[in-house]
């Protein structure tokens, strides 16, 4: 199977101005002969070429010719550069895939080949989906210093000497007479167990940035939070009404805040007397609060001193921007940020303030997801519990420990990598990657 030929459409659906057609495996060079005839292209060079099926010239495209093993696949791989054309594209997916030995390429299975051919390793090859799924500026930063390997270096910083513990103390197993020896890897422990934990902290602080911020708007009923909320997201996707109590249930979307993902919640106006549904959506805002990074008090004008202190009091003061709402309404002057969802003013401030408060918490922008934080913190208790066999336990119990270390740290680099993990990653690829 592994030496079927694939093929793909590598462009997102629909009309565009390119369209690529991704061929790889031993007949990408006869896919290439049965689309365009007679050509024989230079490796690594765009050439102009017509495209025909069935005697009939149907475009004209470029033609990437990059013979095995340096490719992104690590085999022979033609990429057809066409009009981004629909119907065309299909038209020469199935005309490519009519050649003997030649198949529909599954999600991601360009990127698994390179992976398994070692042109990638595993980090890379998240990196690779992370790039594609980026919706923040911060994050497409993040994914492509993975891709340039900056986390695979970092790892092997740690892996290295790691692997060097680890054999000097399966030769103290063999000779256990030199039993000084234990002692004398007590410092290499440690070494290791210092750069363990500093990986772990700045894993933590990039899975932060990643999740992104939790921003709530809150306030008043008919303050004005549905028509902010839609100004920010920027199309109207909560309901709004000049009737009290018209949002019952907070409600998500993504926003970018100064380069981050930001999730902003809409919520159901505080009031007091809310009938049972309204009250049931009051406790979702009362969640959403608990949860923020950020909570925006929406004021409207004319609020009464004694609603507004119970609203303060809802959040604390850190976590906290209280903003004036419908300043369309309002004349000038008056203290503080003043915002209008209606006619946008005052929000291009209120995304400043957000991005200097949510500043304060997402940290380095780091390099690590999800899987390389679980990976570490394994890492970090098997050599703790390394550390606690150092004093009293045998050397085999150290030895076990750090071994376990090992491989939990070659599972995060890929080192090991198991056919569900990879099936798990790779269902995650969109067709022709
Ligand atoms: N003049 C003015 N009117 C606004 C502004 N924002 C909202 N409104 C009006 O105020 C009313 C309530 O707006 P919503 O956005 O539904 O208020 P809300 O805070 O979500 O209200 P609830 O969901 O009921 O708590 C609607 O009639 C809006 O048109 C604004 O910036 N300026
Ligand atoms: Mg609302």
């Amino acid at each position: 199977m592994e030496h079927a030929t694939i093929v793909a459409i590598a462009t997102a659906p629909g009309r565009g101005a390119i369209g690529v057609i991704r061929v790889s495996g031993p007949r990408a060079r006869a896919v290439l002969e049965h689309l365009a005839p007679g050509l024989t292209p230079a490796p690594r060079v765009a050439t102009l070429t017509r495209v025909v099926v069935n005697g009939a010239v149907v475009d004209q495209a470029l033609v990437l010719w990059f013979p095995g093993p340096r490719s992104y696949t690590g085999e022979d791989v033609v990429e057809l550069h066409t009009h981004g054309a629909p119907r065309l594209l299909q038209l020469l997916l199935h005309e490519a895939a009519r050649e003997p030995g030649v198949r529909l390429a599954e999600p991601g299975e360009f990127t698994r080949r390179a992976l398994l051919n070692g042109r990638l390793d595993l980090t890379r090859a998240e990196a690779v989906i992370d790039l594609v799924d980026a919706r923040s500026l911060v994050e497409v930063r993040a994914a492509a210093a993975r891709l340039e390997g900056g986390l695979a270096r970092l790892l092997d910083e740690l892996y290295q000497p790691l692997l060097a513990l680890s054999a000097e103390l399966e030769g103290v197993l063999d000779f256990p007479d030199d039993a000084d020896d234990v002692e004398s890897a007590a410092p290499a422990l440690e070494g290791c167990l210092a750069l363990a934990r500093r990986l772990e902290l700045s894993a933590e602080a990039s899975t932060r940035v990643r999740q992104g911020g939790l921003v709530v708007l809150y306030g008043p009923v008919n303050a004005g939070k549905s028509t902010l909320f839609n100004r920010l997201v920027g199309s109207a996707r909560a309901l709004v009404d000049e009737e009290p109590g018209t949002t019952r249930d907070a409600l998500e979307a993504f926003v970018e805040v100064g380069g981050q993902t930001v999730t902003l919640v809409d919520t159901a106006g505080l009031r007091d007397g809310a009938a049972r549904v309204e009250a049931l959506g009051m406790e979702r805002t009362r969640q959403a609060l608990r949860e923020a990074d950020v909570a925006v008090l929406l004021v409207p004008p004319g609020a009464p001193a004694d609603v507004l202190a119970g609203l303060r009091a809802e959040v604390e003061d850190s976590r906290r921007v209280e903003v004036r709402g419908k300043a369309d309404l309002l004349g000038a002057g008056g203290a503080g940020l003043a915002v209008s969802g209606l006619d946008g003013r005052g929000v291009d401030e209120l995304l400043e303030v957000l991005r200097g408060k949510l500043g304060d918490f997402t940290g380095d922008a780091g390099l690590a997801g999800e899987r390389h934080l679980a990976g570490l913190r394994s890492v970090r208790e098997a050599l703790e519990r390394a550390r606690g066999a150092l004093e009293g336990s045998t050397v085999e119990v150290m030895a076990g420990e750090v071994s376990l270390a090992l491989s939990a740290l070659a599972e995060v680099m890929g080192r090991e990598v198991s056919r569900a993990r990879l099936d798990a990653l790779f269902e995650r690829f969109c067709i022709g990657k």
